[in-house]
């Protein structure tokens, strides 16, 4: 298996120590009356990363890569929801209430399922996460640990906030990590492109950065 092109240099691609980690492509963030558009953002601006995604998903799958999905949401009982998360923004409707898709960002609730084209299959890990990022309050490490994974190729959503901090925190805890350029998205796209910026800056402080294309060439 080739190494990938990426930013600041070729990243030495390890498929039986790689897993795809795909990041909170749900329908309350992707689609209208979920959780990104009760925080006032364009839904539409996301959805680009939806369809380089889904060929990555399909090649990491014939290769036989690990693929991991998480999702953002909290219990029924919203016991692990933080007040200040709750709060934050003084929104009309915010975490818990009703919406088009049900209650917003509630485990189980329509909206808060991965998108249908991304949607998990028989043996692939999905993590629910109560914060921005994938290791807090969640068993992803010990996951990742058991199979003996130590690289991280990242897509989803978004760029600057779910898809950064989980970066940071695999970044803190040893692993090596590639984002996805064209398979993350944001509501703005001045933070995605900074974003990105900030992965592969400094010789890579957080890691490395390349298109899907030159994942798909190291896949096939
Ligand atoms: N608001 C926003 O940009 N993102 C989130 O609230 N969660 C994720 O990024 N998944």
């Amino acid at each position: 298996m080739p190494a990938i092109d990426a930013a600041p240099y070729s990243f030495p691609f390890e498929p039986a120590r790689a897993a795809l980690l795909i990041i909170d492509m749900q329908r309350d963030f992707l689609e209208p009356g979920g959780f990104g558009a009760a925080l006032g953002n364009e839904v539409g601006h996301l959805r680009g990363a939806i369809a380089p995604t889904r060929a990555v998903l399909t090649a990491a799958r014939a290769a036989g890569v690990c693929v991991i999905h998480t999702r953002e949401g909290h219990r029924p009982d919203l016991a692990d929801l933080h007040p200040a998360k709750r709060r934050r923004g003084n929104h009309a409707t915010t975490i818990g209430d009703a919406g088009p898709m049900g209650r917003i960002l509630v485990r189980g609730e329509a909206g808060h399922a991965i998108i249908p084209e991304l949607a998990p299959i028989e043996g692939e890990a999905v993590i629910d996460k109560p914060g921005k990022g994938a290791f807090y309050a969640t068993d992803l490490a010990a996951i990742l640990a058991a199979r003996g994974i130590s690289q991280l190729l990242i897509a989803g959503v978004t760029t600057e906030v779910c898809v950064h901090t989980t970066l940071r925190e695999a970044n803190d805890r040893g692993f090596d990590c590639l984002v996805m350029s064209d398979c993350t998205g944001s509501y703005f796209p001045e933070f995605h492109a900074a974003a990105l910026a900030m992965v592969s800056a400094q010789g890579g402080i957080f890691g490395w950065v390349a298109p899907s294309a030159a994942v798909l060439a190291a896949l096939a």
